[in-house]
């Protein structure tokens, strides 16, 4: 890490200024799987338009530029399941009438397991080696992982979150975050949701009552802060 114990860096941010923490924030990439944002996958399965999801890959493209260049962490996420869906709970596999279900076979291989096509990061946000990049079984991503310990050994005190969906796993996992003592700032444009109306609602419930779920923000409120 480059700039580890630097001065703190205000971001213009919503409901105020974000206090940045240059080297000890992480980029969070929630899920930004071919499972979600591609036809055939498990948003679609649903009955989703899964082309909403997708302005939010150049934006996230673009914080991966600035993340990298600056040699800070980046966490990836994918919800993900094991083969034999022992970690797949009935009541998340069988609720509604979805026209595939976890673990069923589809045009990008069974949905939502871990190592199928489909389960894999679209490729203009694949993660590098050098990456957290990791399985979660939940929507949350401290659910059954390890994460937390991953970056409380390298010192991360902030977390800076994109991906899909804004009101199920990125949401979730913010929440989580913050309860963990994590300073969460969500990137608007670098998030999207099926819902545009529920897009709004997870990003004004985040930021109410003096953000008691974190801060969000633009990239490019994000991006000039970085230097970038
Ligand atoms: C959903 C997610 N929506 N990544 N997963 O089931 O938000």
């Amino acid at each position: 890490m480059s700039s580890a114990g630097a001065t703190p860096v205000q971001i213009a941010a919503t409901p105020f200024p974000y206090p940045f923490a240059p080297g000890r924030t992480a980029l969070v990439v929630i899920d930004m799987q071919r499972d979600f944002v591609e036809p055939g996958g498990f948003g679609a399965s649903l009955g989703n338009d899964v082309s909403l999801l997708v302005p939010a890959i150049p934006v996230i493209a673009a914080l991966l530029v600035a993340w990298r260049a600056k040699g800070w962490p980046i966490v990836h996420t994918r919800e993900a399941h094991k083969a034999d869906l022992s970690d797949c709970p009935p009541a998340k596999r069988l609720r509604g009438a979805p026209s595939l279900r976890i673990g069923d076979l589809g045009p990008m291989g069974r949905l939502l397991i871990a190592a199928e096509p489909g389960t894999s990061i679209v490729p203009e946000l694949a993660p590098r080696p050098n990456e957290i990049a990791i399985d979660k079984p939940g929507k949350g991503m401290f659910w059954a992982t390890d994460l937390h310990e991953r970056l409380q050994v390298l010192g991360i005190s902030h977390l800076m979150f994109t991906g899909v969906t804004t009101e199920v796993c990125v949401q979730t996992s913010m929440r989580e975050a913050n309860d963990r003592g994590y300073e969460c700032l969500l990137v608007e444009d670098g998030t999207e949701s099926y819902f545009p109306d529920f897009k709004a609602a997870a990003l004004a419930m985040i930021a109410a009552q003096g953000a008691i779920v974190g801060w969000h923000a633009p990239a490019a409120a994000v991006l000039a802060a970085v230097g970038h």
